[in-house]
């Protein structure tokens, strides 16, 4: 008796799909998002220890941690922006689980990220892709392949000059293109959030946040190795930790990609 799961367990035992690590290490180090000051900042990562096979407790070790709900690689549910906040099924721990896992689709716009750090994705270069690789399917994670996870150093990462932070990201018709027309679960990018750097000037501010959240869709920030995906053809699971009215949670993320 085979079946698609049998079928799935034998191709990852042959090496025919891969699992592919889409999350950043999380740690002290990891940057946090800058907001204008005006605004309430998220802390940095914090983990001490509880004991470590020591007097504090001999045979075992565990630390505490405290940190941002949107720290590191992390999701972002419909409840983080006003735009979601009385949807139903808009919280960590009230989205259905069956919206953790689905089919993602890649836009590789490394080259015009390199060229321009402020690069934001149209509808244009949607419907370019879409000519390509098909339509965007209803439920499909949108990855927007930039090649920012290379920016190993935070400085860099970050990106902020005298007038904020420069990073990619969408266009607003962009943004309402996906959410409303596709029906996407979310976006996935490379950066520190679904905005780009200078998106608390745009208008409305945040839009990417403001459209998806507000269409009770998903977001998803920090990831890496998108180079490792095809255009069309991997699964992404992504669940957040189940926290009470939780707006976002770090997530270890991962692909089933074809080798
Ligand atoms: C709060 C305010 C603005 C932004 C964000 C959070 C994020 O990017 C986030 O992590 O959701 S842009
Ligand atoms: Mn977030």
């Amino acid at each position: 008796m085979t079946n698609v799961l049998t079928e799935l367990v034998d191709a990852l035992t042959r090496g025919a799909v891969n699992v592919v690590d889409l999350t950043q290490p999380l740690g002290p180090a990891t940057p946090v998002i800058g907001l204008p000051p005006i605004f309430a900042a998220s802390p940095g990562v914090t983990i001490d220890v509880i004991s470590r096979y020591d007097e504090r407790g001999p045979a075992w070790y565990w630390n505490t941690l405290r940190l941002g709900e949107h720290t590191g690689t992390h999701f972002d549910a419909p409840i983080h922006w006003v735009t979601g906040r009385d949807l139903p099924g808009n919280a960590c721990d009230t989205i259905p689980v069956r919206r953790f896992v689905g089919p993602a689709c890649v836009i590789d716009v490394t080259a015009d990220v390199a060229a321009n750090a402020d690069f934001l994705l149209t509808t244009g270069r949607i419907e370019a892709w879409e000519r390509e690789h098909g339509p965007i399917p209803s439920g499909a994670w949108v990855l927007l392949r930039t090649g920012w996870s290379r920016r190993t150093d935070a400085a860099a990462f970050l990106n902020v000059a005298a007038d904020g932070p420069h990073s990619p990201g969408f266009d607003v018709r962009a943004s309402r293109l996906l959410a409303h027309d596709r029906d996407v679960l979310g976006v996935g990018v490379e950066t520190i959030g679904t905005d780009a750097g200078q998106a608390a000037s745009f208008d409305p501010p945040f839009p990417n946040h403001t459209v998806m959240h507000g269409a009770g869709k998903f977001g998803l920030a920090s990831l890496c190795h998108l180079d490792q995906l095809p255009a069309t053809g991997a699964i992404v699971i992504a669940a957040p930790l189940k926290i009470v009215q939780g707006s976002g949670s770090p997530v270890r993320v991962i692909a089933l990609a074809p080798s």
